[in-house]
């Protein structure tokens, strides 16, 4: 309650039954009291804030009655026939959950369900990572990936406020999720258009000029929009500068699994950091390696110098997750966790990420084919270069606005679209509509 509106009320009422008798007062019709005494609204000069632009697109695609849409925008897998995947191994689980009469609705520990914390740490850092060997590490279930970088961002605003830089594009959330936390934020330029890629020079120029000890949040894997990762080589060179200015790294790992369909492959970067000695946190997410989008299942990753270090931190993380969210949720917690410590259902949930990852490169390499064929104006071969959930397909924004009005294709304004809306039904129309809009806008 704003200081302040409630005594201002009081004193009106307190006006009005001064000039008026008390039993007048009682006489009065209940609404003319009600008028009186009614304070001023707390919420009078709040704006109406913009839609979010990525779930702004699924809603647009939802109100769309038209039989043929197709649905680019948000990055969820879909199987080909267009539908979500239950994965079957998480079918399983939840089937051993279900059936398990030991389970109940306890809260978690604040740090969350330590079978899940222990196997996500290994998962992203290696079994054998010198931070589990040296016991180095701290980790954290969190709400989904968003909220381990959220968590990430209030720890760091309490223990190291610094500039924060985000890669120019990225995925839209980290610049809200940083400046609501309390940092200033800058940009470091990622994307090169004229390669659609990566623009190696100006992220290392951008972190030597950064001041030392700056934030730098990366991508781990499959960068959300571009799909255009540094090679291992680019990697050492960023660790390099990251080094000589004493910066700090928060990646962010949504994609772990799809960009590669390889696990390990997926994590080489963290993984390269963590040997050459760097401190960092990793943000995790099971929502799209697992299909677990709406359970809002990740963890915070923390790789610090000491044993010491991890348990002061993660005695800091449980303190801020505590007046966050009090203690992370337990069914995707539970789901993940047997999966990844069951030998057979790990096997069954490596095969089944490799199987989601394998179809978005075949519509990769059916859209690239359709193009080609077509004779589109442009080069397109980004789009089979490109790894992981998007492709940012260079479309400008009048180009995309053309493909949703007249061929009620959803997607991003910025020409990003998720390969997984893409399937053996709606490939060639996809081309043939980016074939007219290219000609034509
Ligand atoms: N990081 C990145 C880079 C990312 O793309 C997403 C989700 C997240 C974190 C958060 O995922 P979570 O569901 O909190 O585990 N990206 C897709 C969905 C979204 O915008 O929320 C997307 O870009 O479509």
């Amino acid at each position: 309650m704003a200081p302040g509106r409630y005594p201002a009320a009081a004193a009106r009422l307190l006006l009005l039954s001064s000039c008026l008798p008390l039993a007048s007062l009682l006489d009065s019709p209940r609404s003319a009291l009600r008028t009186a005494v009614a304070p001023t609204s707390a919420f009078e000069n709040v704006p109406l804030a913009p839609p979010d632009a990525i779930f702004h697109v699924a809603a647009s695609h939802r109100a769309d009655p038209d039989p043929s849409k197709i649905n680019l925008g948000i990055g969820a897998y879909r199987d080909d026939n267009g539908s979500p995947w239950v994965l079957p191994v998480v079918r399983r689980a939840e089937k051993l959950i279900l059936e398990d009469s030991s389970l109940d609705h306890e809260y978690l520990p604040i740090a969350g369900l330590k079978s899940f914390t222990d196997a996500s740490v290994k998962l992203i850092l290696g079994d054998s990572s010198p931070a589990i060997l040296e016991k180095r590490f701290a980790a954290n279930q969190t709400i989904s990936g968003t909220g381990a970088v959220r968590l990430g961002a209030e720890f760091l605003a309490r223990f190291h406020k610094s500039v924060v830089y985000i890669s120019n594009p990225t995925w839209a959330v980290h610049r809200n999720i940083f400046s609501d936390s309390g940092f200033e934020v800058r940009e470091y330029k990622y994307w090169n258009e004229s390669t659609r890629g990566l623009d190696l020079e100006s992220v290392l120029s951008t972190f030597q000029s950064a001041p030392e000890g700056s934030i730098l949040v990366l991508h781990a894997c499959a960068h959300n929009p571009t799909g255009v990762d540094p090679t291992l080589d680019q990697w050492k060179q960023i660790s390099d500068v990251v080094k000589a200015k004493n910066h700090f790294v928060f990646f962010d790992c949504a994609y772990q699994g799809f960009a590669s369909g390889d696990l390990d492959r997926d994590a080489q970067a963290v993984r390269y950091f963590v040997e050459e000695g760097h401190e960092l946190f990793v943000a995790q997410s099971y929502a799209k390696n697992f299909g677990l989008y709406g359970e809002r299942i990740g963890c915070l990753t923390v790789v610090a110098q000491s044993t010491e270090q991890a348990k002061n931190i993660s005695s800091q993380l449980e303190r801020i997750t505590r007046s966050l969210i009090s203690n992370p949720p337990t069914f995707g917690a539970r789901i993940v966790s047997l999966v990844l410590n069951n030998p057979e259902l790990y096997e069954q949930w490596k095969t089944e990420l490799k199987s989601m990852a394998d179809r978005i490169i075949l519509m990769r390499e059916q859209l690239y084919d359709a193009l080609v064929k077509h004779e589109t104006p442009g080069t397109w071969n980004h789009i089979v270069d490109q790894i992981g959930m998007f492709s940012f397909t260079g479309l400008n924004p009048t180009q995309c606005k053309l493909l949703t009005d007249k061929f009620h294709v959803y997607l991003a304004s910025s020409g990003r679209i998720s390969m997984a809306g893409l399937n053996s039904k709606n490939v060639q129309r996809f081309a043939d509509a980016v074939d007219y809009v290219v000609r034509n806008a």
